[in-house]
């Protein structure tokens, strides 16, 4: 199927209310000039920051749009993937992510687990090992500092020293995670916070201001920004710089007009800036 501008196939939730996953991935990318097809892993009415949020798992539907992008001979110069509630759909996500990495498509995986420490709600410790095994796919992942002490089977605490991050990274490449891993909200002392990029064991520190869990969906921004700049031809650490530079002015702005991390961020403002 002829492709007029980069295409992105954007694995990820749907949810009605609270701004995060799809309805900020699909407007980030879009305003940078890609296409973005989304394949929906779930259909939620608010994330599950909200208590009882209403949801249908879209496994068996998702299995089947990929069959018939197939048929209709759709690729993808990206395949991004976020939040994926079941193990059976993360093994068809794996699938997918396999299919277009033989294709050279750039693999982006957005290990979206937890935060502050802790699991999201509904997830348990088989998400993370099947995450694992989804980020071994990868070209690029992008958890939160949360999620790369899940992945990396690595002790939380409530700030990290170099040698920490630098043991954080040798665990991943040790799981065989060893392309590049940008790492968000890694606490230092005196509640200092950097962004992590490590290309090949090689690990650059971006000192930052509070970047992710203040608002839900803020990580989901970064990624996909990360992402769009990646697909432009830059660098991981460039790109990452850029998607933090552009971050930071949102949040600032939602946090003026008196934002809550439920209601995440106010993107739309920004959207013509990326
Ligand atoms: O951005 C993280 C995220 C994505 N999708 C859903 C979530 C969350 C975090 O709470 O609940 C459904």
């Amino acid at each position: 199927m002829k492709k007029l501008i980069k295409r992105i196939a954007a694995v990820n939730d749907i949810s009605t209310f609270g701004k995060c996953s799809l309805t900020v991935a699909i407007p980030a990318l879009s305003s940078m000039g890609y296409e973005v097809c989304p394949i929906v892993t779930s259909y939620l009415s608010a994330h599950t920051g909200f208590e009882n949020p209403v949801f249908v798992d879209m496994t068996e539907h998702s299995q089947a749009v990929i069959s018939h992008l197939k048929e209709l001979d759709v690729e993808f110069d990206s395949v991004y993937t976020g939040y994926i509630p079941t193990l059976n759909q993360m093994e068809t996500v794996k699938k997918f992510v396999i299919e277009n990495k033989v294709k050279k498509s750039l693999i982006m995986i957005d290990p979206v687990l937890g935060d502050d420490g802790k699991l999201y709600s509904y997830f348990d410790n088989s998400h993370i090992k099947k995450m694992r095994e989804l980020c071994l796919f990868s070209d690029v992942i992008t958890p939160n500092y949360t999620e790369a002490c899940f992945l990396a089977n690595y002790e939380y605490k409530e700030s990290v020293t170099h040698e920490d991050v630098e043991k954080i990274i040798f665990k991943l490449n040790g799981f065989g995670i060893t392309n590049k891993i940008v790492i968000t909200s890694v606490p230092f002392v005196n509640d200092e916070k950097k962004i992590v990029v490590s290309e090949y064991g090689e690990i650059e520190y971006i000192d930052c201001e509070y970047i992710k869990g203040d608002y839900c969906g803020a990580g989901d921004v970064f990624s996909s920004v990360v992402l769009g700049k990646m697909l432009e031809g830059k660098n991981v650490l460039d790109s990452s710089k850029e998607a933090h530079t552009f971050l930071k002015k949102i949040i600032a702005e939602t946090k003026k007009m008196g934002g809550s991390w439920e209601q995440g961020l106010i993107l739309e403002k920004f959207l013509n800036e990326i």
